[in-house]
């Protein structure tokens, strides 16, 4: 039986890095896919979330809330946390940025799509930088260290997104376009992008991408 369980609405949203993080430290988990309409908005499952939100990922009987605390204990046990505590402490740095940048994209996703993209899209390179200069001057193509962690799921599964909204974002960005290249040549990463559990979820709640 798979050791994991996410509960989620089914999309990617803020679960796309944990399940790429998963499928390629080779684990497996189950999908508990709620449905807004049906089971979020009339059952009591929202009362029993710790902040009233999802994702919910159990890990036998222990149970976590927050999609970054659940990378971090993802990281932890899978070693994908930096080598020793001031690699850890730059691992926790890339992905507040990294979710600094999500929540822009999911206000502009959620709130602001029809009248912002464009001006959205005119910031996009000032923040995309500053990834850039990270991973430019880490000559093993990570962000941190020369091993993978959490962080750089989370901003691969960010720059997919961003590549659905703007093909060619990234097209100033080398450094940051090979690592999302050297990424999904990552044999379990593309394996899980060609299978039905990846395949079937929209990125977004909402329709739009
Ligand atoms: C929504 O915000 O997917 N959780 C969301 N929404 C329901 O009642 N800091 C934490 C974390 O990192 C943020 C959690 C997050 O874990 S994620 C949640 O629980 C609530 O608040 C964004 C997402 N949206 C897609 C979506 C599908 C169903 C509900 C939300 C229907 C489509 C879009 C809105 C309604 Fe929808």
């Amino acid at each position: 039986m798979a050791p994991y369980t996410i509960t989620y609405f089914a999309v990617k949203g803020r679960c796309g890095a944990i399940k790429f993080m998963l499928a390629d430290q080779g684990m497996d988990w189950k999908d508990n896919f709620v449905d807004f309409e049906a089971d979020w908005m009339k059952g009591d499952l929202k009362d029993k979330c710790v902040f009233g939100q999802l994702p919910m990922f159990e890990d036998g009987d222990f149970v976590l809330f927050q999609s970054n605390a659940i990378l971090r204990h993802l990281g932890r046990n899978h070693g994908a946390y930096g080598k020793d505590a001031k690699q850890a402490a730059l691992v926790d740095m890339m992905n507040d940025g990294v979710e600094d940048l999500r929540l822009k994209y999911i206000k502009l996703i959620y709130q602001e799509y029809d009248t912002q993209k464009e001006q959205y899209l005119k910031d996009l390179p000032t923040h995309l930088t500053k990834f850039e200069a990270v991973l430019a001057k880490n000559k093993s193509g990570f962000l941190v260290g020369d091993k993978i962690s959490f962080a750089d799921y989370n901003l691969y599964d960010l720059l997919l997104n961003h590549l659905v909204l703007c093909p060619c974002c990234l097209d100033s960005f080398p450094h940051s376009k090979s690592f999302v290249e050297k990424m999904s040549a990552r044999p379990k990463i593309k394996s899980f992008k060609e299978s039905d559990k990846f395949k079937k979820l929209p990125i977004n709640g909402n329709g739009k991408d």
